[in-house]
């Protein structure tokens, strides 16, 4: 697979790179109490896509990664594929309100209780951007070559097209997007760095496909918070 980090030009990798005058000057650039984010809104064709750029402040994303890969229930879960049995790459972890269950591949993941970091994002996400979250997904890629295939969020029990929203902690990597039926548009090449807020809306997930390919280029661990909305019957 070419994991070539093609940028897209509008949307470059982290405000870090740039000069205080270019940041105060993107047109959606907002103070969060002692950090500049920088949201920026991807246009796309069949659904939404908006990145948050430092919407975590780095010594808050550091921490956090730092708490989060010591302490999170980590697992390696096994799924069916044409009756093998085949483990993931990557370790992960399900955390949620009561009776949120959570299947893909045919595995359903154990319930953990809200650790009280992932609690805190979960209401800053409801507060402050008024998504509705009952449940996260978390995993732990342990390097570059840890990843997860072209896939959509799309299963029964997160409902018509369900809004997630993705925080990114710990080594960036790269994140692509094409469209299902749309072969002739390009795949959409995304840097996500540590404290970025990926929020993946509207048809998105009827429409395109995503995933996170391995990289040689990356040796360090990433975790990768998905904070959805479980349905229940
Ligand atoms: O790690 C990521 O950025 C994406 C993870 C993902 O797509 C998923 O867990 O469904
Ligand atoms: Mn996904």
């Amino acid at each position: 697979m070419d994991d070539t980090p093609l940028q897209h030009s509008l949307f470059g990798d982290s405000t870090q790179r740039e000069s205080p005058q270019k940041q105060r000057q993107a047109a959606s650039t907002i103070k969060a109490s002692d950090h500049a984010v920088r949201v920026e809104s991807i246009p796309i064709e069949d659904g939404a896509l908006t990145i948050h750029y430092n919407w975590l402040s780095s010594t808050e994303a550091t921490s956090m990664f730092v708490t989060l890969q010591q302490q999170l229930a980590w697992e390696q879960s096994v799924i069916r594929i044409y009756g093998r049995q085949v483990a993931i790459p990557r370790l992960n972890a399900w955390y949620g309100d009561r009776g949120c269950q959570y299947s893909y591949s045919g595995y359903q993941l154990p319930l953990n209780p809200w650790h009280t970091q992932l609690q805190r994002l979960r209401q800053r996400l409801e507060g402050e951007l008024g998504l509705q979250v009952n449940s996260a997904l978390a995993n732990l890629y342990r390097n570059g070559q840890d990843s997860v295939g072209w896939h959509s969020d799309d299963e029964p029990e997160l409902g018509v097209d369900p809004t997630i929203a993705s925080v990114s902690l710990g080594a960036q990597r790269d994140f692509h997007l094409k469209h299902r039926r749309n072969t002739s548009s390009s795949v959409v090449k995304l840097a996500l760095p540590a404290g970025s807020l990926l929020v993946m809306s509207g048809k998105i997930q009827r429409y395109w496909q995503h995933c996170l390919p391995k990289t040689k280029k990356v040796s360090e661990p990433r975790i990768n918070l998905t904070y959805r909305h479980i349905k229940f019957k």
